[in-house]
């Protein structure tokens, strides 16, 4: 494995995904096969939630985007292609764009997420084009499995179903999966997690994977596109606590990523921080300054710690940290303006692991009291208590005194800080161990 080609990319170097950014391109509209859970209304939900589908650029319009986004962001290391249909399915136009953008900075990482279906015909035209990162998302190794999640199929002009599509479609994603790790390309999986369908089948996923050559596993829930087949029939998306089990299963064969966000087939920035949407913040200029962007990243990458490895320590006795933050890995976000928290395990030897990234929405208004309005804030607040309530601490840059106290009441004690995350985690923990430990 190449240590330069995961140290920048946000997604598989869970590090780096506190300091560098990355933008999807929408270039691929049509999509080969049909998931239950997709609604094609909606961008492909194998790496996006539904929303508005993403507005489909041509690979020039693609490339004028990525040359103004290289201007705006300094951080931008990664160019990837996951969508709004599957970017093999439009594969003129997926490889188009990544001759233009390669292009432009040789040394921007091109990133390619695929259902797989396609894979195996495209492998060498990926090498030969340099692109080091391919995502597979590949739900099932069981066709019998398979054909509860996928529809149809269609393949050199025939369309199969049920049994026969996914066996088809299992059959290429593993075919692909081999030909890339011999071919030298960082695979991916991605797999939602459907938990009456395939929660107890991942682990066998992972294991395969791990054994054609894959880097690693991304186990992401189920989110239902509205009007998809699974949302009418009543399919629901596993628990905070399903997801961890099965995550951590799977983390006992093959290194798994916990801070996916299932982002948009357009977005843009960090991924925790969603610029897609807010077009505005990205200026014209289509002039970026190559040597700058390389200084900046330069910089970043000497102050990070490294690539992560998954504590070995005994977590038989950890707590479980809500994390807000903005970036570059310190604590630094307050509690109201927060649209998401990282939720850290730390065990009692200070240690800690990322177990998952908790959306919600920002509880601030800009009310005096931080939004305690006694309206939405209510709602808001105890949909953001439901999504923590396994957490004992909360850190965060700062805190209103209503939300402050109504957290203690539930249980989570909130902490006021700054800094880096790791240390923040072991100092606090330690503390809080030592305070109950007087206090018996
Ligand atoms: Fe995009 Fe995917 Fe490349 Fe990352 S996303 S194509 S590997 S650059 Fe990342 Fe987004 Fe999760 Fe995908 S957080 S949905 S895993
Ligand atoms: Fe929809 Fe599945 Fe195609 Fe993605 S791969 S667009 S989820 S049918």
């Amino acid at each position: 494995m190449s240590e330069s080609a995961l140290s920048k990319h946000p997604c598989y170097n869970e590090e780096a995904h506190h300091h560098f950014a990355r933008m999807h391109v929408a270039v691929a509209p049509k999509c080969n096969i049909r998931c239950n859970y997709c609604n094609p209304k909606f961008d492909c939900v194998n790496e996006s939630r539904p929303g508005v589908v993403s507005e489909v650029l041509s690979p020039e319009e693609a490339g004028e985007r990525v040359a103004q986004t290289m201007a705006q962001l300094p951080n931008l290391s990664v160019v990837g292609i996951a969508g709004p249909g599957d970017p093999l399915a439009n594969a003129e136009e997926t490889f188009r764009a990544f001759r233009i953008i390669a292009s432009l900075d040789p040394d921007i990482h091109l990133c390619l997420s695929t259902n797989g279906l396609m894979l195996p015909d495209h492998v060498e035209q990926i090498k030969e084009l340099g692109i080091r990162h391919v995502t597979v998302t590949m739900n099932a190794i069981d066709p019998d499995i398979g054909a509860l999640i996928y529809e149809k199929v269609a393949y050199n002009g025939q369309l199969f179903r049920s049994r026969e599509a996914a066996a088809l479609l299992i059959e290429r994603q593993l075919r692909g999966i081999g030909m890339l790790a011999k071919a030298g390309v960082l695979c991916k999986v991605n797999s939602v997690h459907i938990p009456e369908v395939n929660g107890e089948h991942l682990r066998e996923v992972t294991l395969k994977v791990k054994e054609l050559g894959a880097f690693s596993h991304n186990i992401m829930p189920l989110i239902l596109s509205p009007g998809s087949f699974y949302e009418k029939m009543g399919f629901r998306a596993p628990t905070n606590e399903e997801s961890i089990e099965v995550q951590q299963a799977s983390a006992q064969i093959m290194k798994v990523m916990r801070h996916c966000r299932q982002c948009r087939a357009d977005a843009v920035g960090m991924l925790g921080g969603d610029m897609s949407q807010t077009p505005e913040l990205l200026p014209d200029a289509l002039y970026f300054d190559k040597a700058a962007r390389d200084a900046h990243q330069e910089r970043i990458l000497s102050k990070m710690k490294g690539l992560d490895a998954e504590p070995q320590g005994d977590w038989s006795q950890s707590v479980r940290v809500a994390v807000a933050t903005r970036g570059s890995g310190e604590v630094n976000q307050h509690f109201g303006h927060a649209k998401e928290f990282l939720v850290y395990e730390v065990n009692s030897s200070g240690e800690s692991r990322l177990i998952g990234v908790r959306k919600v929405q920002a509880y601030c208004n800009g009310m005096a009291e931080c939004g305690d309005d006694g309206s939405g804030a209510a709602r808001i607040f105890s949909e953001t208590v439901q999504m923590l309530k396994d957490c004992t601490l909360l850190l965060c840059s700062g805190i209103g005194k209503a939300p402050s106290n109504k957290l203690r009441y539930v249980g989570i004690m909130p902490i006021v800080c700054k800094g880096d995350i790791d240390k923040q985690l072991e100092q606090n923990v330690r503390y809080m161990s030592y305070f109950a430990s007087s206090c018996n």
